[in-house]
């Protein structure tokens, strides 16, 4: 059954990969899986067809068949149940795989998000210069904790795992921020997940849509 995805016609972050349907062309290239994608633009994400497929009017969505899926955690987790590659068969550690896709999405990436917002939408405000400082001690705190727990390990629970996809998708966001490189057990651990063949396909086919369509 054909795979469809949705991405950005027009990436705002100009190629570097940090638009969503990385995480889920990732995901689908670990799982070889083929996908096709429907480009869509700011304007096209608000018309009630895409709404009927994601109710808060973004990307990616999936398709494949009758189901139609939004949220990138449920995406991967969706191809990580089909096919073979990510998640381990062992189903004590399969939970704990599943438990990592959870810590990316709900424990790191809103204070990741958070400096984002602070650094960009907020960079206007008249409290953003007091805010920023303190926004990006919660994201310190928080890689602290994982870097801690991660240790001199390759991946966060064996074998490469959807839990390492989704938490390196999460890190990645911080790269123009500076701070993973104060934590290098953390920026080696971003380094390998790029350095996957599946995520470098995945980044180089969202970059050719951006060169394409700028
Ligand atoms: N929690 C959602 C977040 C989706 C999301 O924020 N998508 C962004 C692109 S990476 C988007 O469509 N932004 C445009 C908008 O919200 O209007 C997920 O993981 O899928």
């Amino acid at each position: 059954m054909t795979i469809t995805i949705t991405a950005f016609e027009r990436s705002p972050d100009g190629g570097q990969g940090l638009a969503r349907d990385t995480r889920v062309r990732w995901a689908l290239e670990e799982a070889g899986q083929p996908y096709k994608v429907r480009l869509v633009s700011f304007r096209a994400m608000k018309d009630p067809a895409h709404m009927a497929l994601h109710p808060f009017g973004q990307i990616p969505t999936y398709e494949e068949g009758d189901l139609a899926l939004f949220e990138t955690g449920a995406i991967v987790l969706h191809i990580a149940g089909r096919h073979a590659g990510l998640l381990p068969k062992d189903p004590n550690a399969r939970a704990r795989a599943v438990t990592w896709m959870f810590a990316a999405v709900n424990t790191v990436e809103p204070p990741i998000l958070e400096l984002a917002n602070a650094t960009l939408l907020e960079r206007d405000k008249p409290w953003s210069k007091e805010r920023r400082p303190l926004v990006a001690d919660r994201v310190r705190s928080r890689l602290e904790q994982l870097s801690r727990r991660l240790g001199d390990a390759d991946w966060l629970d064996g074998a490469f795992s959807a839990g390492d996809l989704m938490m390196v998708s999460v890190l990645l966001r911080l790269r123009s921020s500076g701070i993973l490189g104060e934590f290098p057990k953390l920026a080696g651990y971003v380094a390998r997940g790029e350095a996957r063949p599946a995520y470098k396909r995945a980044f180089d086919a969202q970059l050719a849509v951006y060169k394409e369509n700028s």
